[in-house]
């Protein structure tokens, strides 16, 4: 068939608005139509050519929500007509890595998903001049329709609106899973939430979920206050502003440091201050941000001596076929909320404006519906 597509040709460049081949639903795939998408700040990362991972040409796109059109020999969990949102960390219940109950990154397609292609090594999207466009994330949400396998898509409730739950396909899963799964916070606790954007609202509302005490946010943007605020946010520090120590700063502020510390910004700086200002003891600070080619962390081991903990997670430590589809029902039920966050919605040719947008640190999502 053919299908509408916004490629990435090359780093650095804008996306480029055609129409595209794409190959049907081979064994335990899925052909999906995407519904609506979210423009994250990890395909921006890849687009600009910072990612060390970027394959080009390839259709990006990792937050998308749609509808089964057509499934391949041997697919039994779904059927055209379902709802669906594809899971850039699938879960296919089988691996090593999730029968250990003791992490979210299934292996079962890693490395092909890796280097753009399908389980099978091959690529179902094509130019019309039949030269091959990669995969991205295993998603590629870019277009209007796409091949997922079945262990990458997460059933969801089928009154959910796609323009709004597509920021479950990672804003908002990574965000809140971050608080529920990864630092497990508990009902009292303080926290500490860098970087206030498409992810960090995200944190506070999952931390204001998990019954914190103190949620401290942190960023050099002051326009982010007030929906920091609306999202649970208990006291802001702009770091360009505070006179002397950062670190000594926010453990004041928090009354010896935070249980938890969250970095939401890809800086390595503001991790190590992230670290720092966890609680002596027991403090937890989690990475969550995606530092640039190259970049290091740094601290003094003593930080570490002394009882904080370091981690990091990735799509908030969730397991998407399971957990993707109970968040659908958290917002469906109005536990979360993702309108707000939601600042533009913008139709495929306009995708590029979205990219605008994030550069300029006006939008926090914006959404292309199809
Ligand atoms: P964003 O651009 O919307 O938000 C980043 C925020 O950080 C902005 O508000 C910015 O003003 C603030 N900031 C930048 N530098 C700062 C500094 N030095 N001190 C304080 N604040 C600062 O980005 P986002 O969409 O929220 O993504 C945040 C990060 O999370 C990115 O690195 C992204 O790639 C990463 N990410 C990780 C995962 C994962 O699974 N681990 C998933 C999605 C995104
Ligand atoms: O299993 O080795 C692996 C890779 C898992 C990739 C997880 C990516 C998480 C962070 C990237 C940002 C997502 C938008
Ligand atoms: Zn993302
Ligand atoms: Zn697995």
């Amino acid at each position: 068939m053919r299908t509408r597509a916004a490629v990435a040709l090359e780093a650095g460049k804008p996306l480029e608005v055609m129409e595209v081949n794409l190959e049907g639903p081979k064994a335990g795939e899925v052909l999906v139509e995407i519904k609506a998408t979210g423009i994250c700040h990890t395909d921006e990362f890849t687009l600009s050519g910072a990612d060390p991972e970027g394959l080009f040409p390839a259709i990006l796109g990792h937050e998308g929500a749609g509808v089964v059109l057509e499934c391949g020999e041997g697919v039994t969990s779904l059927k055209p007509g379902d709802h669906v949102i594809p899971l850039y960390t699938p879960e296919c219940r089988e691996c090593e890595y999730c029968l250990s109950g003791k992490t979210n990154l299934c292996q079962a397609i890693r490395s092909t998903q890796g280097q753009g292609l399908m389980p099978d090594g091959t690529t179902r999207f094509s130019m019309l001049d039949g030269t091959p466009i990669l995969h991205y994330m295993g998603c590629s949400t870019f277009a209007n329709h796409t091949v997922v396998p079945e262990i990458a898509l997460a059933k969801i409730n089928p009154d959910a609106p796609f323009d709004k739950v597509c920021y479950i396909g990672c804003g908002v899963t990574t965000g809140i899973g971050a608080v529920i799964n990864t630092a497990k916070a508990e009902i009292g606790c303080r926290a500490i939430v860098f970087g206030l954007g498409g992810i960090g609202l995200n944190v506070l509302q999952g931390l204001r979920m998990a019954g914190a005490d103190q949620i401290v946010g942190v960023d050099l943007n002051e326009d982010k206050i007030e929906m920091a605020t609306h999202f649970g946010m208990t006291d802001f520090v702009n770091p360009s502003k505070v006179e002397g120590d950062l670190v000594a700063h926010l453990v004041e502020l928090t009354k010896g440091g935070a249980d938890y510390t969250f970095d939401a910004t890809g800086n390595v700086g503001v991790m190590r201050t992230a670290l720092e200002a966890a609680h002596k003891g027991w403090g937890e600070s989690i990475i969550i941000g995606v530092a640039p080619a190259g970049a290091e962390i740094s601290t003094r081991p003593f930080q570490l001596v002394t009882g904080r903990v370091w981690k990091g997670t990735a799509f908030g430590g969730a397991r998407g076929r399971t957990d993707v589809p109970k968040i659908v029902d958290w917002y469906m039920d109005g536990k979360i909320e993702i309108d707000p966050m939601i600042t533009h919605t913008l139709k495929l040719e306009d995708i590029n404006k979205g990219f605008d947008l994030m550069h300029a640190g006006e939008s926090i999502r914006s959404v292309v519906v199809y």
